[in-house]
């Protein structure tokens, strides 16, 4: 009866374990009815392949909506992930604003750079719209990079507390409740998570594993939403979806053929147990 639904908006890239083909099965897999609305198809994702087919569905978008709204649907949860365009962050923000149950939580993941670079096909124009949404939300999930580009901050590859600091209190300031700032590490053997709430800090630290993967940031977004959605705290969210991410990370690293996403699936059951 009181099974949570969850939206998640993001693209389908069809090969390379990113976005929906892994938010889909994880939060399903939390327990929590799933709906979804592809936001680009993709042949595969741009992290790595030589090239790939791009459907931009936000044409699409408005017309999904409105049959939603006829038929009374709405959502206790909505995730965002990767959008297809700039003007679909505009759908996006009409939808929370129309598809939204009574208390239903917006999770924004920034997903459009790392390593101090957008992602192939985004642009400033771009960047300047997702600090709307990022405005609109309750959650925010930046790496450093898509903070500092969402801020105007300068990106930093090595920094200090005192950075890391400024970087959440610039994010906190375009709006949402919580930011939970990713891939933060200040030695190369361990990284975290930093969780900023109501003024206060609270960073979580774990092992870090030589080898970067794409569709982590996907993984770890997925797992938090699912983790929110059991009544967690933003905190022990943050640490639930960093452990599962780095199980995930450990249990790819010894392949050299998968380098395109990483093997989330056969260690699932390790986060369904820390939240059924
Ligand atoms: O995992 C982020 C992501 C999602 N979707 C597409 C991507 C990427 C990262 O490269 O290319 C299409």
């Amino acid at each position: 009866m009181n099974e949570k639904r969850v939206l998640t908006i993001q693209d389908i890239s069809c090969v390379g374990q990113c976005s929906l083909t892994v938010a889909l099965p994880i939060i399903s897999a939390c327990g929590l009815e799933t709906a979804i609305l592809p936001s680009a198809v993709l042949s595969n994702h741009t992290g790595g392949f030589k090239s790939w087919t791009f459907r931009d569905l936000t044409d699409d978008m408005p017309g999904i909506e409105q049959k939603w709204i006829d038929e009374g649907i709405a959502f206790d949860a909505i995730y965002t992930g990767y959008l297809g365009s700039a003007r679909q962050i505009d759908i996006v923000k009409h939808i929370f604003g129309t598809c939204s149950k009574p208390g239903c939580l917006h999770i924004v993941d920034p997903a459009m750079a790392d390593n101090g670079k957008l992602y192939t096909g985004f642009d400033m124009a771009f960047v300047k719209e997702m600090a709307k949404l990022c405005a609109a939300a309750d959650y925010v999930l930046p790496n450093i990079t898509e903070a500092s580009l969402l801020t105007g901050l300068e990106y930093r590859e090595s920094y200090d507390e005192e950075y890391v600091t400024k970087v959440v209190e610039s994010m906190a300031a375009l709006g949402p409740k919580t930011v939970i700032l990713t891939g933060v590490s200040y030695e190369p053997s361990t990284t975290g998570v930093l969780v900023y709430e109501n003024g206060k800090q609270a960073y979580y630290q774990h092992h870090r594993l030589p080898k970067g993967s794409h569709g982590t940031g996907d993984v770890y977004a997925s797992a938090f939403t699912g983790a929110l959605m059991h009544g967690k705290s933003a905190y022990d969210a943050a640490r639930i979806a960093a452990d599962y991410t780095v199980k995930c990370i450990e249990n790819t690293v010894d392949d050299p053929d998968h380098w395109y996403g990483v093997k989330f699936e056969s260690v699932l059951p390790s986060l369904i147990r820390e939240l059924i």
